[in-house]
């Protein structure tokens, strides 16, 4: 049976929130390590991360890599509240953006990343979400576009201002670099890109005991600031599940950023893809339209029938977990808690049409 989970920003990992996520029914936290939130323009800490041509703001500490010791403790915080931390979700472009641009420091960010897995793997971390994308998740808009007017986020239009080379995956690496622009990048290039950290790395995922999962493009556009992206249709996830047959090379598996694509159909795509045992972990929102012009919406409100989604999932016997994602932010003192409760509401009455 899959298990319920709630994802939760690097500020947002506080005993008052694991309380909540366990009230709400959750079983299981992802965790997100990487600041977002740092000197970016943000209209709100508690809503999901949209930022400015600039991004979310500046990168971590290239210097300072999460230790096995401060997993360790992040774990046994969760588990005193009764939950399972099941997941690390995103590397910080300050520990490998040379993997993602092939420059100077590939090597070491590559051995930067190895380090991080092996930590995972002491501290009893089973799953890496990542997302092998250059511009990130850039070019969203926000609005009033859900049910009753409730802030969320949307795409209203192709988004390829170019990107400087002082930035990767939408955050700052270099403050002195953000007017020096990025050389151009091929497709091609980047499957290489990919390929080469994929096989660099999966044997010590392997050895670690720890699974890699990867987050198709959101937004699933074929470019964003004028850089290409990998999986911005279903079947692109195939030539990532092929690169390396290895059991820890899995998906990060977003059904919203799948119905968001032009071609496919989601529930042909989860059902293949739950078939051969590659989901990780599932990101589970709805959406209205499609890129370049979509909205996110309230887990029942959308295009996606997402209780047979779950049924697709439960019928290919995926065990692993499933959270809300994002969620629109609903009227209240506590919105992007309300949106979450709501989101998890609906999730967990999925679940008991399931047993
Ligand atoms: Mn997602």
């Amino acid at each position: 049976m899959m298990k319920l989970g709630l994802g939760l920003y690097r500020h947002m990992l506080t005993p008052e929130n694991f309380a909540f996520a366990r009230q709400a029914g959750a079983t299981h936290i992802i965790a997100h390590l990487v600041d977002y939130f740092r000197g970016g323009d943000h209209a709100h800490a508690e809503d999901q991360p949209v930022g400015t041509d600039l991004g979310w703001g500046i990168a971590g500490d290239p210097q300072q890599l999460w230790t096995a010791a401060e997993l360790t403790q992040l774990r046994r915080d969760v588990e005193s509240a009764g939950l399972t931390l099941e997941a690390i979700e995103n590397f910080d472009p300050a520990h490998w953006h040379d993997i993602l641009l092939d420059g100077p420091q590939r090597d070491h960010h590559i051995e930067n990343v190895k380090t991080i897995i092996r930590n995972l793997g002491e501290a009893g971390v089973p799953l890496m979400g990542y997302n092998f994308s250059i511009a990130g998740v850039a070019g969203r808009t926000t609005g009033a576009y859900a049910r009753g007017g409730a802030p969320s986020v949307g795409m209203e239009g192709p988004y390829d201002l170019p990107m400087p080379a002082g930035m990767a995956w939408n955050m700052v690496i270099d403050p002195e670099k953000v007017d020096t622009p990025l050389p151009p990048i091929t497709s091609a290039q980047l499957w290489d890109r990919l390929e080469r950290f994929l096989n660099d790395v999966l044997p010590t995922a392997e050895a670690a005991g720890v699974k890699l999962a990867a987050h198709p493009d959101d937004p699933p556009m074929p470019t964003i600031r004028d850089t290409p992206r990998l999986v911005y249709q279903p079947h692109l996830y195939q030539k990532l599940i092929d690169i390396n047959p290895s059991a820890s090379n899995t998906l990060e598996l977003c059904v919203g950023s799948i119905a968001e694509m032009t071609e496919g159909d989601l529930y042909e795509t989860v059902d293949n893809y739950a078939r051969q045992n590659r989901v990780g972990y599932v990101h589970l929102r709805n959406v209205v339209g499609k890129v370049p012009t979509y909205k996110e919406s309230f887990i029942d409100d959308g295009d996606i029938d997402v209780l047979r989604v779950m049924k697709i999932l439960h019928d290919n016997k995926f065990d692993g977990v499933v959270i809300p994602d994002h969620a629109p932010q609903m009227s209240c003192e506590a919105p992007w808690h309300a949106g979450m409760a709501y989101a998890l509401g609906f999730m967990a009455a999925g679940l008991k049409t399931l047993r």
